[in-house]
């Protein structure tokens, strides 16, 4: 335990997605961080091979946002922005729809992914309501899918772990067929060559319920949390496809795969596909500050926008949607992406990044080895009837060698922040491949 934690007491924060008996006889703290770095309390640099939680982009403690944030709070602590505002928030919002893909010129702000999550599946409901369609009330999410932990986030998501202790959750939901196919897509580089007809299970729902009923489907771009489920090429634009065809409203959750992760803005510029709502957290302060940000389209936004001028459109927001704080830290967070190409520095280090991802096929019970952008993944096969402890192990032993990753199932994702150089890829893949080599 280090000298540097003012207690021995570490019982009385409840840990979150964690094993907090197991984490508390054996703790591990990180201190200090700069640029691809971590500081352990025992004075171990760890490369982050996570960007954080997938939420560090552009690297640790950027001097252009620390001090952003430092100036904000001692110049404007709060201000409120329910009719009233300060200009950050426009500023910000500005900002973000400047980078946005086309049509998305309107950002609302909330302060985590799973408030933009709830936020989205509110205006989606609302909009359908405004325009005349009140029977559109059905939200569909995909099995596997991630979307933060409230209510209507849980309710869409299809982790199974995450929704059966909540009880019944939201009624009116459904879920389609997630696209994992390792018999068929084991292996693959990039996008699976099979599967984009499982996008066709919408209009299996469609059938079973009626379109009239649907109000708006939700999908990650790239599963992430579930373990980095690449789509089948085709597979998204096949889903927008039968949204537009049924007035469904689709909802990209980019809480990861926005601000850069893909090589590009936004997942939906990496797959030219065009949904009606963007969901994202994360990035967008480079997890400075917490804040998440709602993009949505002006088709949906001006909807709401036809009555008396005096009444209030959507009642909905947080204390904190906007707050100064946060707004200085996304704009510095914006600044720096541009100014240093990170937007798109995935582009350019994902065929090297591959490589290193694919090295690992053949080392000890690997079953499938995955990347996109930035991201890769690397599955095992799991020890019998102990399901997730083979990636747990390989975790810590790769954390006590210096390396974060992070185990979802069994399975490791890999996110490193964007401003990785080839040779921290080398070295976050030996590091690794040493892991796979020993742990048990
Ligand atoms: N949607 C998506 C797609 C996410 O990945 C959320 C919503 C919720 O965001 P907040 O800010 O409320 O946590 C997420 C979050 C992991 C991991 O290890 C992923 C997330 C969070 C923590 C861990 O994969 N994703």
């Amino acid at each position: 335990m280090s000298d540097r934690l003012a207690t021995n007491n570490l019982e009385a924060f409840w840990m979150p997605f964690t094993a907090n008996r197991q984490y508390k006889k054996a703790p591990r703290l990180l201190v200090s961080a700069e640029g691809m770095h971590y500081t352990a309390a025992d004075g171990r640099r760890i490369l982050d091979g996570t960007s954080g939680l997938w939420c560090v982009n552009a690297g640790h403690c950027r001097p252009r946002i620390v001090e952003a944030v430092r100036k904000q709070v001692g110049e404007l602590d709060f201000a409120g922005t329910f009719q009233l505002g300060h200009p950050k928030a426009f500023e910000c919002a500005a900002k973000l729809v400047s980078i946005a893909p086309p049509g998305f010129d309107h950002v609302f702000f909330t302060n985590s992914g799973s408030e933009s999550v709830e936020t989205a599946l509110k205006i989606a409901l609302a909009y359908h309501r405004v325009k005349g369609n009140a029977s559109k009330v059905r939200l569909i999410g995909r099995e596997r899918g991630y979307h933060g932990v409230n209510f209507g986030g849980t309710s869409v998501g299809g982790i199974p772990s995450n929704r059966k202790m909540f009880g019944t959750l939201l009624t009116g939901v459904d879920h389609i067929r997630h696209t994992h196919d390792l018999a068929r897509n084991a292996y693959t580089r990039g996008e699976p060559e099979h599967g984009a007809e499982l996008a066709d299970d919408l209009e299996r729902l469609v059938a079973l319920h009626d379109a009239s009923t649907i109000a708006a489907v939700i999908v990650e771009p790239v599963a992430c949390s579930t373990g980095v489920l690449v789509p089948p090429k085709g597979y998204l634009k096949r889903l927008a496809a039968i949204c537009a065809k049924h007035d469904i409203l689709l909802i990209f959750d980019e809480v990861i795969t926005a601000f850069g992760r893909l090589g590009t803005p936004f997942g939906a510029d990496y797959f030219d596909v065009s949904p009606d709502i963007i969901t994202t957290a994360k990035g967008v302060t480079n997890g400075t500050i917490p804040m998440g940000a709602v993009f949505v389209k002006g088709k949906v936004h001006d909807a709401f926008m036809g009555g008396p001028d005096d009444v209030i459109e959507l009642f909905h927001g947080y204390t904190y949607s906007g707050h100064p704080v946060a707004c200085a830290a996304a704009i510095a967070t914006l600044e720096t992406l541009e100014e240093e190409g990170l937007l798109t520095r995935a582009a350019e280090l994902a065929a090297y990044w591959e490589e290193g991802v694919h090295s690992l096929k053949g080392l000890p019970h690997v079953i499938d080895l995955r990347n996109i952008g930035l991201i890769g993944a690397v599955e095992f096969d799991p020890i019998p009837d102990a399901p997730g402890k083979r990636a747990h192990a390989r975790f810590i032993e790769a954390f006590n060698q210096g390396l974060l990753v992070r185990a979802t199932g069994d399975i490791i994702a890999l996110s490193p922040p964007l401003i990785i150089d080839k040779r921290q890829i080398d070295q976050l893949f030996d590091i690794f491949s040493r892991v796979l080599k020993t742990a048990n």
